[in-house]
């Protein structure tokens, strides 16, 4: 079949990569022009090698609601826009993917909401993405499709182009059968899933779901990790995702984090620990329930404000959205109740940003941290956890992680935690801030070989690898 083409692009990219967002973002310099920056995230690096000097190509929204800019090169990779109107961004991005989506997939951590609407803008921005990418897509091409506010593009990229071999990335959990059913559009999103040739999650739970998803919702047959579907092999399968391990360790070493590190605990007023919470301001994290700990052992006695001091980083996040307007305010109280109860002048308890920090300043915060408080309710992976592993080449820290984070699976040697029991998460708080440097470090050192074993290299290379065993 012949790809269809727009006339301004040609269908000559063997690999197309297609996310919501493109891996760049505009920003305007002081003298009022704009230009294009690479944005900081890792999926980028990962990807770069698959794609980059290969006239591969990346299909996905530029970030901002209007007309899309007209494709460009960027480290080069072919970025294809696609335009997103205001109300697509209200009710595509917000409303179905981040407003119902993402919590019936968090384990309903809050109530999704479901509307039409936001439904029939879903399928009609899906259908965008999909059309973009089969016009850039080269005979037989690799397309690897990402995320949960693209579920429907597998299929309907299929219906146009059947030569091409799709692979499908979810980065977020998948729910249970018992929970995912209550989405009225279920049938439709696991048929858009269903259009991939391997379909990757974080967790084996997740890919099992998925198969009984297929097997009980569809009656299709299935056998251990594959759904026979239309006369295709659907593998459903899980590649934990991970980070630049190397990268960071040789980030977070560098004389220059290694002296700020120092600097921020002098900051602080050189306490005898500092506990570290580092997300994005989400109703999945935690923050709440982190914040609620510190302050019932300050109440306890069992530490001491300010020789013990909190330090949570939140950078803002979907700040349109109605959960995360309640979600900022209740956490910007406690914080405000801690330290006005616990705090003294130039001494407060907790320090608490609403801010998103440069790579050198986060790789120094994590170095400076005595434990790292990782306490999401539910997380698909949690690459927070991976990172401060990776930043301690010094063998020092300790991690306490939640057993609802994926990377709880890899990092056995965590003091983990279950969020939902606030009794022992204090105890494991407490544990970890005793250690002995010794035990400490055999942890940390088991840790960071895991994830020096694991790291995002070796995440995109068996993910590319399955997806070309299964063309
Ligand atoms: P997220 O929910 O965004 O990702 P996470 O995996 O922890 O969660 O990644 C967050 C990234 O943002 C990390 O690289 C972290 O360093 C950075 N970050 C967080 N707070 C920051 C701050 N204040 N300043 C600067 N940087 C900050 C989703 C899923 C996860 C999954 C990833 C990747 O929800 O479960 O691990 O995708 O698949």
């Amino acid at each position: 079949m012949t790809p269809t083409t727009s006339g301004r692009e040609r269908a000559d990219s063997p690999v197309v990569v297609v996310a919501n967002r493109l891996p760049v973002d505009q920003v305007t310099d002081p003298d009022g022009t704009t230009q294009w920056q690479r944005s900081p995230g890792g999926l980028v690096t990962a990807l770069e090698p698959f794609v980059a000097g290969r006239g591969g190509a990346w299909v996905g929204w530029a970030g901002s609601a209007g007309a899309a800019p007209e494709p460009f090169e960027s480290g080069g990779v072919s970025l294809v826009p696609v335009a997103l109107s205001e109300e697509e961004v209200d009710r595509y991005y917000e409303g179905m993917s981040n407003a119902s989506l993402w919590p019936l997939y968090h384990d309903v951590v809050e109530k999704p909401e479901y509307h039409r609407t936001w439904w029939d803008t879903y399928v009609q921005v899906n259908r965008r993405f999909a059309d973009r990418a089969a016009e850039v897509a080269a005979e037989g091409a690799i397309v690897w499709v990402h995320d949960y506010q693209l579920q429907l593009v597998p299929a309907l990229l299929r219906q146009h182009r059947p030569d091409l071999t799709i692979g499908f990335f979810l980065h977020i959990p998948f729910p249970p059968f018992e929970l995912f059913t209550q989405l009225p559009w279920r049938s439709a999103i696991v048929e858009g899933l269903l259009g991939a040739d391997l379909v990757g999650f974080q967790r084996p739970t997740a890919a099992a779901n998925f198969v009984q998803l297929a097997r009980r919702l569809h009656d299709l047959p299935t056998r251990g990790s594959t759904i026979e579907y239309e006369g295709r092999t659907v593998t459903a399968r899980a590649f934990p995702i991970s980070i630049d391990a190397q990268a960071f360790d040789e980030l977070a070493g560098s004389p220059e984090v290694v002296k700020r590190a120092e600097e921020i605990r002098a900051e602080l007023g050189n306490p005898d620990k500092i506990v570290l919470g580092v997300d994005r301001l989400d109703y999945t994290k935690g923050i709440n329930l982190r914040l609620q700990v510190f302050e019932e052992l300050l109440q306890d006695g069992a530490i001491e404000a300010p020789q013990t001091v909190l330090v949570q980083v939140a950078t803002p996040s979907r700040e349109r959205v109605e959960h995360y307007v309640h979600m900022r305010e209740t956490i910007e109280q406690q914080v405000g109740h801690i330290n006005g109860v616990f705090g003294s002048i130039g001494g407060p308890a907790v320090h608490y940003f609403n801010q998103s920090v440069p790579r050198e300043q986060l790789a120094a915060l994590y170095r400076a941290a005595d434990v790292m408080l990782v306490t999401p309710y539910r997380d698909g992976m949690n690459l927070v956890a991976k990172e401060y592993v990776a930043a301690r080449g010094d063998l020092g820290g300790a991690l306490v992680l939640s057993e609802f984070a994926g990377a709880a699976a890899e990092l056995r040697q965590a003091f983990l935690v279950n969020p939902h029991d606030i009794t022992g998460v204090k105890t494991q708080l407490l544990r970890a801030l005793r250690i002995e440097p010794a035990e400490g470090a055999k942890r940390i050192r088991a840790m960071r070989r895991q994830v020096f074993r694991n790291d995002l290299e070796h995440w995109a290379t068996s993910f590319f690898d399955a997806l070309r065993a299964q063309a």
